[in-house]
């Protein structure tokens, strides 16, 4: 295999690592993708060499109680876990496993670094970049303070008043803050006219609020709402950035099927 190949191990579809699947698209970058649906990866075991469970030695296998998203016990191996400490998926790992990078924005940096030199999608220098990655922080906040609603909707329990109400908080900040820079930027991607992984990180992250919160609760809840659109036309020019990053082929191949798929686009 390739030296620079990245390995990456997650379920799908899952829009925080077509981030990554887009990126490398647009770089030319060969990914080594293992991947399932979410409900069949509680039966795979998490390690580099991620597989359906089969047989494994004791001394390997550690079984881990899931704690984001996964109910069911998991089993991750001890490779897994040192290589990626906090356990979680999208994982991504160096072609010989000797380095784990995990948190889907660093798998999508290490993309970009890699693929610099057919297209820069970091930025020219060192303040650029660091303005890009103020922008995947804020989308990692965003994504970490909604999570617990989206898990929530998957549950089997009433997704409580609170949860949804930090949701749409989160929501309402980051959106807030997308639109204000597009409206005083006057620029046609969130850094300038060009597009970088900022831009590719804030739709990975709008697309896994939206097509994992477009499903309603299971009990009747006289508190939810389809926070998306109760707020479309305060950031109309983040939607607009959505539609103009969507025709962009590389977002298209990754993303369309799925966004269709879940009554995003019809
Ligand atoms: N902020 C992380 C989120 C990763 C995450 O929370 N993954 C969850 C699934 S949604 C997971 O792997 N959970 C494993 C477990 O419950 O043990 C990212 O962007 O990659």
């Amino acid at each position: 295999m390739n030296k620079n190949k990245i390995r990456i191990f997650t379920y799908l579809p899952n829009p925080r690592i077509w981030k990554s699947l887009i990126a490398a698209d647009l770089t030319n970058i060969k990914l080594d993708l293992r991947a399932d649906k979410p409900k069949n990866l509680s039966s795979w075991i998490w390690d580099f060499d991620a597989r359906p469970l089969e047989k494994i030695s004791d001394k390997d296998k550690l079984l881990v109680k899931g704690t984001k998203g996964f109910s069911n016990t998991i089993t991750k191996t001890k490779k897994f876990l040192s290589l990626n400490p906090f356990g979680n998926v999208p994982a991504a790992f160096d072609s010989e496993g000797t380095v784990g990078v995990f948190e889907s924005n660093s798998i999508l940096r290490l993309v970009a670094r890699l693929g610099k030199n057919k297209i820069n999608l970091y930025g020219e220098n060192d303040f650029i970049k660091s303005r890009v990655d103020s922008f995947m922080d804020s989308s990692l906040i965003f994504g970490t303070l909604n999570q617990s609603y989206l898990l929530a909707l998957y549950s089997n329990k009433p997704v409580p008043k609170t949860t949804i109400k930090v949701a749409e908080n989160a929501y309402r900040a980051y959106m807030h803050g997308i639109e204000t820079n597009l409206m005083l930027n006057k620029s046609n991607f969130l850094i300038s006219n060009d597009m970088t992984i900022a831009d590719i990180c804030f739709f990975g992250e709008f697309f896994q609020f939206a097509i994992y919160s477009s499903k309603k609760p299971k009990f009747e809840n006289k508190y939810w709402f389809d926070i998306i659109k109760k707020y479309k036309k305060d950031y109309k020019r983040a939607h607009k950035l959505l539609d103009r990053l969507l025709k962009i082929k590389s977002f298209k191949k990754i993303a369309y099927k799925t966004l269709v798929k879940f009554n995003y686009y019809v």
